[in-house]
């Protein structure tokens, strides 16, 4: 196996994670900005394992000869039936951006009246990974929270300003990268593929 490790997204933001927490395990981690001929894949599924998997057996099948991690990732609120879910990078409209979807967010826990404990909710990551355009194997990762009444903080990505992890005060904007990664969503389903790539490689 090479040590080439493409990641089927164009989030940079997901790489640079990914690249932060795999570092050791290989000598590069690219994704598909540096394959602009893949075309975007159509994220059709209802669940994140669908949409990780539709991500990674299309990229993988395209590169056929490296090892391909997708990650479908999303916020679902409670207070708001599991909302935005599979639709986080889109919750505001198909022009979404990361500030828009908080905008929303804040608006919707508003009109549903969620104050407190009643904001909670959880992120999740599902991993896919696939070699030969076929899949090989997934892990997942989750980290229950409560959104918080205001933005707070400009580290991470998304809806990290207003996400306050359990056990803490200050929301992943706040929070150093390195205890975001030691608890998030990501990190747990990391934790998992690393056992694997120690078990396989
Ligand atoms: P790719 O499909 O190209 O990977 P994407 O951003 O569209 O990129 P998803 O469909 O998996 O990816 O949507 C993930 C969204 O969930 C992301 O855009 C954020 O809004 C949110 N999200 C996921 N992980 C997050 C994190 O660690 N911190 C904050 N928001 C996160």
């Amino acid at each position: 196996m090479n040590s080439t490790l493409i990641v089927a997204t164009h989030n940079t933001h997901k790489t640079g994670e990914i690249r932060e927490m795999l570092g050791g395990f290989f000598e590069e981690v690219v994704d598909l900005t540096a394959f602009p001929e893949i075309p975007e894949a159509d994220e059709t599924g209802t669940t994140f394992s669908e949409n990780a998997a539709i991500k990674a057996i299309e990229a993988s099948a395209a590169i056929p000869e490296a090892l391909v991690l997708a990650d479908d990732s999303g916020l679902e609120v409670d207070a708001l039936d599991g909302a935005p879910g599979v639709y986080s990078a889109r919750y505001s409209g198909e022009d979404a951006t990361d500030e828009s979807n908080r905008v929303k967010l804040l608006e919707e826990l508003a009109k549903a009246g969620a104050k407190g404990k009643k904001r909670s909710g959880r992120f999740r990551c599902l991993l896919c990974l696939a070699c030969g355009g076929v899949m090989v194997d997934e892990f997942d990762g989750s980290v229950e929270g409560i959104i918080a009444n205001e933005e707070k903080g400009k580290n991470g990505f998304g809806y990290d300003p207003l996400f306050i992890p359990e056990g803490h005060c200050e929301t992943f904007g706040q929070l150093p990268s390195e205890t975001k990664h030691g608890l998030s969503h990501r990190g747990r389903a990391l934790e998992k593929l690393k056992v694997w790539l120690k078990a396989n490689r």
